[in-house]
């Protein structure tokens, strides 16, 4: 569990905040992984948007609430919960029904999740590559100071690494880019995922079995994502396509991820200027 300690907030308004609050970003992945399970859980929420296109996320009052910069960040009455995944498995026991974490396997979600959780900047990496493609460098270095100069830089009262881990993420990609080699690196994991899933889902409805599971919520998100961005998913793993089908039909989940028509008329262009160049996913992955 990643709660907050009080000398990690500076953005004291948040203490006195009651009911579950929940600090997010409309095409963050991770907070629609959130809002996914909130949804299935019915659990209310009073919604505080962070807009990372203006970086938001980087600014004093933001990171006051979280010294990391990322959302989401969930605060339930007063306490203050970052990373998703620690959020989900603290809401998990907070409200627990209807069950999203099977009885008897809490370890095992929680490795897994974490499995997912270590796959996150490639995700970022693919996304900003094949679904974003900012035509610059996607963070200013003034926005990047900001991040570096605000903030407790603690969490749970200890030096925290991992906001230079980010800084050194966006540096590089203002640097080299999101190049072809880190790409194909980056898709290669997600294809052998999706290969398990594959024979996973050859004798169970779900990741973890019959019941559906925070997992699927998790991997539905990066499947979602992925696709966007020209992952063959249909092609090279049939049962994995059908199984975010069904998901995706379900109303707690397809409202998480409505495109606006802009956006979708955007990543088609983006789409068709990087097949011109032969540099789709599938092309630069080799798949
Ligand atoms: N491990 C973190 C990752 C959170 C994360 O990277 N969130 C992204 C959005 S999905 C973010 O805040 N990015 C900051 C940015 O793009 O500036 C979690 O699971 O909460």
């Amino acid at each position: 569990m990643v709660q907050l300690v009080d000398s990690d907030i500076r953005t004291r308004e948040v203490l006195g905040w009651k009911g579950v609050h929940v600090l997010h970003f409309s095409g963050s992945s991770c907070s629609q992984k959130l809002r996914i399970f909130l949804n299935l859980k019915g659990i209310a929420w009073t919604s505080h948007p962070v807009d990372l296109h203006s970086n938001d996320n980087f600014k004093p009052w933001f990171l006051g609430i979280n010294p990391r910069g990322l959302v989401p960040v969930l605060v339930h009455d007063g306490a203050v919960h970052i990373e998703s995944n620690d959020i989900v498995e603290y809401l998990e026991k907070a409200f627990p029904s209807p069950k999203l974490i099977p009885a008897g396997h809490e370890n095992e979600v929680a490795a897994l999740l974490r499995h997912e959780d270590d796959l996150h900047l490639d995700l970022r990496t693919l996304s900003f590559r094949f679904v974003f493609n900012p035509p610059g460098p996607p963070k200013p270095p003034a926005a990047l100071e900001s991040y570096a100069a605000n903030g407790a830089g603690t969490v749970q009262g200890a030096a925290d690494h991992g906001k230079n881990v980010q800084i050194e993420f966006w540096q590089r990609a203002a640097k080299e880019g999101f190049t072809d080699e880190r790409a194909r690196a980056s898709a290669r994991k997600f294809r052998a995922e999706f290969d398990a899933f594959e024979q996973r889902l050859a004798s169970a409805p779900y990741l973890m079995g019959e019941e559906l599971s925070v997992l699927d919520i998790a991997w539905f998100i990066y499947a979602h994502r992925l696709s966007l961005g020209g992952y063959p998913l249909a092609r090279l793993h049939p049962r994995v396509q059908a199984w975010k089908q069904r998901l995706g039909a379900m109303p707690e989940f397809a409202r998480e991820i409505v495109m606006p028509d802009d956006a979708r008329a955007r990543l088609e262009a983006t789409y068709r200027a990087q097949a011109a160049a032969g540099k789709t996913l599938e092309m630069v992955a080799g798949f």
